[in-house]
């Protein structure tokens, strides 16, 4: 798969075994042998002997008694040696240079599997299939080994992985920080229909993708008090005396561009005790106390929250964010300062900081007590300084999702954070009054802190007070915003908003993940479109091309058939491959409607049942995703799901031409192995609920067509491949306020509604759960009394769109050409775009291109004193 076009070294000479050693002339020597240096060469030849070579020096093992996951750990280093090559000479290039960097803070970084996507950005994913299969191993299992190292969520934590391998590609010098967590998020099991949770051991073997930093450990305080001093200048001032101290620990990951010699680094935390604080508790006698604050210190690197827009407010998950909040903004402090003549007036010529939702929004007020505090910066100064580097992303529109915290907790952990919150929320709530003198409750609903007992600490008003820019992720997303959520925000400060699409990486989720379809776009338009992803476009001429459109339908089969036995092992399950594969995956809540979904199947099944011969497309139905843990609805969600899915898919009458499946552990792996599979992707939560999507991206790129409602960046996918090609339903936003507005009563919808109502009657009489009446009982009410996402209001709609799925999907010619277009068109979504618009909009950062041959290492003989522009 070399997309590349370029030569498999990269445009790097490796005629010498070193880089820097005299090259032997032809003339001097009759014979010129040309060897590559082992840890650097990208030749076949040569990544055989790395990986024999790191197999048996560092695995310690030969091919007797190697075990998969020695293999996988030899050629994972075998690929480290080559980026480390080029991540030194990226650190080296920035450092020397002091170039502006983006630093993006965020709590998830959900990276996926980084063997394959690190060979594939070297350009030598070929090379070491090769050499995998020469050696008489299976290369796609040996990928498979990895762990998914699951540090988020979902749709955020997957963005800045997205954005991660864009600025790396985009050659924009950038850093991601985040928390090493020790356990991601869950597995998921179903057992009985229902989801069990398992703790992810993701790091139980080790990890060949991080280079720990004990050197650049940092201290984080909590607790304590503060008091008030006066200076050496008579100045004064406040100090916090902490009662907790912890170390954070950098493990940083390198994060390789695609087809050049950019690697960027994303810097996580591990949280650890800090000796010598404990050692203070152990004089005093108290050896258990000791010992408890070790283990409550190691705590808050331990496990990600596994919630998903919904607030918990626990003590462990604000601990956990001014861990790496502090720990990355002294880090990014420190290497601006070690830059000779530089000051932290100029912080923001170093630094475009970015916060991705409110998770790091304590930095609003920790940058501007390291300024004031710690460095003696005036206040106005720092506030300066403070505006000029941060700016916020939100991610969420949904009330409950907004962080808040209590103010006792606060006080609590963070006390002098509380006073500089305060002290910001009395300047700020000055110029609320100044802006608007006559509105006298615009004060209390703007104000960093919300009144009650407890009061709270509001995160977003913080985020968009201490941040120059604040950015939603879709164009209607940001006008709701703009309009409702943080509309006395936009009317203060205008010039504050912007939106910035989303996007996904086409490296991973068509490159890696649909190999077959890469290599026809390849043959068709050549080589570059990877990072230009808009040329995807020139493809349009083919869409009435028989051949063309013969073999795009031949890599959806072949696709489809592979998931078929993943699935036929994952849930022992036969699925028909030339069934419409519909398909739902993306974290369970009730906003994204998968209670809908299910709701059709049943009514389809209703059809089948009163009606044995009806003509009913062959359909599958795919289902996968996560509930958090504590989300009683979205757990009985899936419960029925898997309810449903037994009943019919044993179902004589069916006979085959429904099924349900639920892929348990949805993950990023799995989504690449659907996402290509996939002929219609649902994307249908309720009007003005999700605040993007990127799910719908990557089913589009892959061919699938879209069922879905006017939400989030669905709008702007309707918008590129045409009205034509989407299946569109549903209540808009507007619609729903004004229902909303107008007193929604959703039992009228099961009054008028045959259809729905023999659905709804068919899971209250307990036919999916063996007569058992109280089972899905919550879910009955839930839709008749209550129906918060308005799923009956849109069901009708829903229905009669899927028949119309239905009837183009028979017209095959019709409904391949509609696949095309989606495909081609939806080049807009590459997060390259994303990013340049960031660059440009919001960080004012510019590529610093790296090349290896002004970067010569002596690897023969060291010399420190050579040292580069370092005080
Ligand atoms: C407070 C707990 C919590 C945890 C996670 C609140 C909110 C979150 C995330 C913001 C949830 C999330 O992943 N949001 C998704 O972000 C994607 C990337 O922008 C969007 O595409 C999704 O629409 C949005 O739900």
């Amino acid at each position: 798969m070399n997309t590349q076009g370029k030569s498999t070294t990269n445009g790097h000479n490796f005629s010498g075994d070193y880089p820097n050693k005299p090259e032997l002339q032809q003339q001097d020597c009759p014979v010129t042998v040309q060897v590559e240096d082992d840890r650097t060469g990208m030749t076949v030849e040569t990544l055989h002997r790395a990986f024999a070579d790191n197999l048996y020096y560092i695995q310690g093992k030969n091919e007797l008694t190697a075990t998969a996951y020695d293999y996988y750990m030899a050629l994972s280093y075998t690929v480290r040696d080559r980026l480390l090559h080029r991540w030194i000479a990226s650190n080296t290039a920035y450092m020397t240079q002091g170039a502006k960097q983006v630093c993006y803070l965020s709590a998830e970084f959900l990276l996926g599997r980084q063997l394959g996507k690190n060979l594939l950005n070297l350009g030598i994913y070929d090379q070491a299939k090769q050499v995998v299969t020469e050696s008489g191993l299976d290369f796609d299992a040996l990928l498979e080994v990895e762990p998914e190292p699951g540090l988020g969520n979902g749709g955020l934590g997957r963005l800045a992985a997205c954005f991660l391998d864009s600025l790396a590609t985009l050659e924009i010098p950038a850093m991601g920080y985040g928390i090493r967590y020790e356990f991601g998020i869950f597995d998921q099991d179903i057992k009985d229909g229902c989801q069990v949770e398992r703790p992810d051991k993701w790091l139980r073997f080790g990890n060949p993708w991080e280079i720990r930093h004990p050197e650049l450990t940092v201290e984080v305080c909590y607790g304590g008090t503060t008091e008030a001093y006066e200076d050496e200048d008579g100045e004064y001032r406040k100090r916090w005396k902490p009662s907790r101290k912890v170390l954070g620990t950098p493990y940083d990951v390198p994060i390789p561009g695609y087809n050049n010699n950019t690697v960027s680094t994303l810097r996580l935390w591990r949280a650890s005790a800090n000796v010598d604080f404990d050692f203070q508790v152990f004089d005093s006698g108290d050896y258990s106390g000791a010992v408890a604050d070790k283990i409550s210190s190691e705590n808050i690197s331990k496990v990600l929250y596994p919630n998903d827009n919904t607030e918990q407010g626990k003590q462990l998950r604000l601990e956990q964010q001014y861990f790496f909040v502090s720990c990355s903004l002294k880090d990014i402090i420190h290497r601006h300062l070690s830059h000779r003549g530089k000051t932290l007036e100029t912080l923001v010529d170093s630094a475009a900081i970015q916060l991705n939702d409110t998770h790091p929004a304590i930095a609003v007020a920790e940058l501007m007590r390291l300024l004031v505090d710690e460095h003696r910066l005036g206040w106005n100064q720092a506030w300066r300084i403070t505006r000029n580097c941060l700016a916020y992303t939100n991610h969420t529109l949904l009330m409950e999702a907004l962080e808040r915290w209590p103010v006792p907790l606060f006080e609590r952990l963070l006390p002098r954070h509380l006073e500089i919150i305060y002290e910001i929320n009395s300047r700020f709530i000055d110029e609320v009054q100044r802006f608007d003198p006559e509105d006298e409750g615009r004060v209390g609903r703007m104000s960093l802190i919300e009144e009650g007992t407890p009061k709270y600490v509001r995160m977003a008003h913080l985020a968009c007070v201490g941040c120059h820019t604040v950015n939603g992720v879709a164009a209607l997303h940001t006008e709701l915003l703009k309009s409702q959520v943080l509309h006395e925000f936009n009317e203060m400060w205008p010039e504050k908003f912007q939106n910035k699409t989303n996007g996904i990486t086409p490296r991973r989720w068509l490159l890696l993940s649909n190999p077959e379809l890469t290599n026809l776009v390849t043959e068709k338009i050549g080589d570059g479109w990877a990072t230009d992803l808009e040329r995807m476009r020139q493809l349009e001429g083919y869409v009435d091309d028989p051949e063309f459109r013969s073999r795009w339908q031949a890599i959806k089969d072949a696709n489809k058939r592979q998931l078929a036995e993943r699935i036929l092992k994952t849930n022992d399950e036969d699925i028909d491959p030339t069934s419409l594969y519909d398909v739902q995956v993306k974290r369970i809540h009730e906003y994204k409607r998968q209670l809908l979904n299910i709701l059709h199947v049943i009514g389809l099944y209703n059809r089948i049942k009163a009606n044995p011969q009806t003509n009913i497309l062959p359909r599958t139905f795919i289902f996968a995703g996560k509930a958090a843990p504590g989300y009683y609805m979205a757990k009985l969600v899936i419960r029925l799901i898997n309810a449903v899915g037994k009943v019919v898919n044993r179902d004589r009458q069916v006979a085959g031409r429904i099924k349900v499946v639920f892929v348990p552990g949805y993950s990023v792996s799995l989504g690449q192995q659907i996402y290509p599979a996939a002929d219609l992707s649902e994307q249908i939560s309720t009007a003005g609920k999700e605040a993007s999507g990127t799910g719908n991206m990557k089913f589009a790129l892959n061919g699938a067509l879209t069922i879905g409602t006017l939400d989030g960046a669905n709008v702007e996918i309707r918008d590129l491949v045409g009205p034509e090609n989407f299946f569109l339903f549903g209540l808009t936003t507007p619609e729903v306020g004004q229902l909303k507005y107008h007193g929604y009563n959703s039992y009228r919808y099961y009054e008028d509604n045959t259809e729905l109502r023999q659905v709804i009657d068919r899971i209250a009489g307990g036919e999916f759960s063996e007569g058992d009446t109280e089972l899905f009982k919550p879910i009955v009410d839930s839709l008749l009394y209550h129906d918060e996402y308005m799923l009956m209001a849109d069901y009708q709609a829903y229905s009669d769109t899927q028949q119309k799925v239905s009837q183009a999907y028979r017209d095959r010619d019709g409904w391949i050409r509609m696949a095309i277009l989606n495909s081609v068109r939806v080049g807009h979504f590459s997060s390259d775009r994303t990013i340049r618009e960031y660059c440009r909009d919001i960080w004012s950062v510019k590529p610093v291109p790296i090349t290896l041959d002004s970067y010569s290492p002596d690897k023969t003989r060291l010399n420190a004193k050579k040292v580069m522009g370092r005080s």
